[in-house]
């Protein structure tokens, strides 16, 4: 197990517990001591192939004990490692809640995801099961799953939500399952990642709890909010900041999203009530627009939360005109760290950063951005921007079986280097003025640079790509693939994205332009440097 989860240092773990940030709760005692204290208040609101549905809490409690008891029927045993890609149907937060009943671990992936990502996740975290959706916005999950499934020799079984086989596993009646350890792993979410594929990301239970605790106490949500999960839910940001679990913490109402579109979320916001949601920037710029025409009643929201990617300050101050809201901004990641804007917090602070850590107890340096190793000597002075490293009572201090990239991605003192830019201001608010790793925030969606870079190598004609961000109006980032031809070919940019879509992607990490150019520049003593080379076309393409 050590190689599979790095755990915090004894000390500091009884230190959290001392401080009462880890409090020995499971994610699924949490559900039964839910459903005790708000049986029959509304839990779950989704759609799922039109049919609406409407669970109190003690509906959503049996469904999950039922969940969990077919899982266990069909041999899924706890400690397993479950992929989960299921979209925002209500199912979503039973199928969870049962995993961790059984103490299987859901390893999350996004709908967007592919035959590539999937085989990837079951075969990193050594998966005996796919959990799925039959269709989804016009893509058959269940024959993806299947095909998964055929490849990944771990993974012995599917499931799908809306099938037969799935509404008589949900039908089992519940049994007794030992509760599973508070402090061990609770599930795998996926890092956007910066080299090859996305890493996973182990969160226990204790941890996760905290971050969900303190982000609906910052959020201050009541057992009389309503949450609308706009984005999909599998996502940390969705899921926790303060999410779905966060709004389920205070005994409120969950509405599931099937679309983010604002068509979609407007009619949602109406007819349930919502009082706060979470969108990354271009879907608040787009619900701004939409805002000044729309026919639905948007007056009972309250909060909306912006992040993901940065928030400029022209779309910032637009937002709470537009909506009638509170704009809360937050600034988070898989691996841990979650900092908001206070709701109290001066204007200035709130359209100016990315708000400030949900704990005392996390510990941020801001270290020198020159040097990818800096650790604690290496500070810059306050207010300066340098790169982010941060340590505390939910920030993972590795990733699941990855020990040579664990060395690198943490200091030796447990720090994780976020790669994140950042500068802190006296009140210790962030703001992310850019990014040191190799990735591109494609409107909240991270893309690998050379996760895709090795997709276009793959290509029989391509000699040497190199996979940059260009600025965009709408989605902030998005990509560029820069290629140089094997001699003799011609590659076109349209063959190209399509052969990057036939390796089984996501189709945000398909680049959007494409230029294929001889050669790459070379710096001034003749070597190729990758990092200067995409600076300069980076340049390059900003100037044109
Ligand atoms: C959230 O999580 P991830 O894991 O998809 O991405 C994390 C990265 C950060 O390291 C940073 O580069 C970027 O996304 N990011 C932001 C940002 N919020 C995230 N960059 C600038 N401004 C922001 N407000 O994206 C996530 C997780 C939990 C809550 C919110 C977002």
């Amino acid at each position: 197990m050590a190689l599979e989860h790095t755990p915090w240092p004894r000390d500091v773990a009884a230190r959290y517990r001392a401080a009462g940030h880890w409090r020995g709760q499971s994610l699924g005692a949490l559900l039964t001591a839910l459903a005790e204290a708000h049986a029959t208040r509304t839990a779950v609101v989704g759609e799922r192939d039109g049919v609406t549905s409407r669970w109190d809490y003690a509906e959503l409690d049996q469904r999950a004990h039922r969940i969990a008891a077919g899982l266990a029927e069909s041999g899924i045993r706890a400690g397993e490692r479950v992929v989960v890609q299921v979209p925002n149907v209500p199912e979503f937060v039973p199928v969870l809640f049962g995993l961790w009943r059984l103490g299987a671990w859901p390893v999350f992936a996004l709908p967007a995801h592919r035959r590539t990502e999937l085989r990837h996740f079951a075969e990193q975290s050594g998966a005996t099961a796919i959990l799925t959706v039959d269709t989804h916005e016009r893509h058959d999950h269940a024959a993806l799953a299947r095909a998964v499934a055929a490849d990944v020799p771990s993974v012995r079984q599917v499931h799908v939500v809306g099938s037969s086989e799935f509404d008589e596993l949900s039908a089992t009646a519940p049994r007794e399952l030992p509760d599973p350890d508070p402090s061990g792993v609770a599930f795998l979410q996926l890092s956007g990642g910066s080299t090859g594929l996305p890493k996973l990301i182990p969160r226990t239970h204790d941890d996760y709890l905290y971050s969900v605790r303190e982000s609906a106490r910052i959020c201050a949500l009541r057992p009389d909010s309503v949450y609308l999960a706009a984005l999909p839910a599998a996502h940390n940001y969705p899921l926790s900041s303060p999410g779905v679990l966060g709004a389920l913490h205070v005994g409120a109402k969950v509405v599931l999203c099937p679309r983010p579109d604002a068509d979609t979320a407007f009619r949602l916001i109406d007819r349930e009530g919502v009082t706060i949601t979470g969108v990354v920037p271009p879907l608040a710029a787009s619900w701004v627009q939409a805002a000044a025409r729309t026919e639905h009643d948007l007056s009972t929201l309250e909060v909306l939360l912006v992040g993901g990617a940065k928030c400029g300050r022209e779309l910032a101050e637009r937002i709470g005109p537009a909506l009638g809201v509170r704009l809360q901004q937050v600034f988070g990641m898989a691996e841990g760290l979650v900092c908001y804007t206070r709701l109290d917090d001066l204007d200035d602070l709130v359209l100016g950063t990315q708000g400030r850590p949900i704990s005392p107890d996390d510990e941020v340096r801001v270290v020198d951005p020159e040097n990818p190793l800096a650790g604690s000597d290496d500070l810059v002075p306050p207010g300066e921007t340098g790169a982010l490293l941060t340590r505390g009572p939910y920030t993972i201090r590795g990733y699941h079986r990855a020990p040579e990239h664990n060395a690198l991605a943490f200091t030796p003192d447990g720090f994780y280097r976020t790669g994140d830019l950042v500068r802190r201001g006296p009140t210790g608010h962030l703001e992310v003025v850019g990014r040191a790793k190799e990735q591109i925030n494609r409107g909240g969606e991270k893309v690998a640079a050379e996760e895709v870079e090795d997709h276009l190598m793959a290509h029989p004609d391509v000699l040497d790509a190199a996979v940059v961000a260009v600025p965009d109006e709408y989605l902030g980032e998005r990509t560029c693939a820069y290629v140089v031809p094997v001699a003799g070919s011609a590659p076109t940019g349209p063959a190209l994205r399509r052969f990057v879509r036939e390796r089984g992607v996501a189709a945000f990490k398909v680049p959007d332009l494409v230029q294929v150019v001889a050669e790459f520049p070379v710096t001034g003593v003749g070597k190729t440097s990758k990092r200067e080379l995409r600076a300069a076309l980076a340049a390059l393409v900003r100037k044109a």
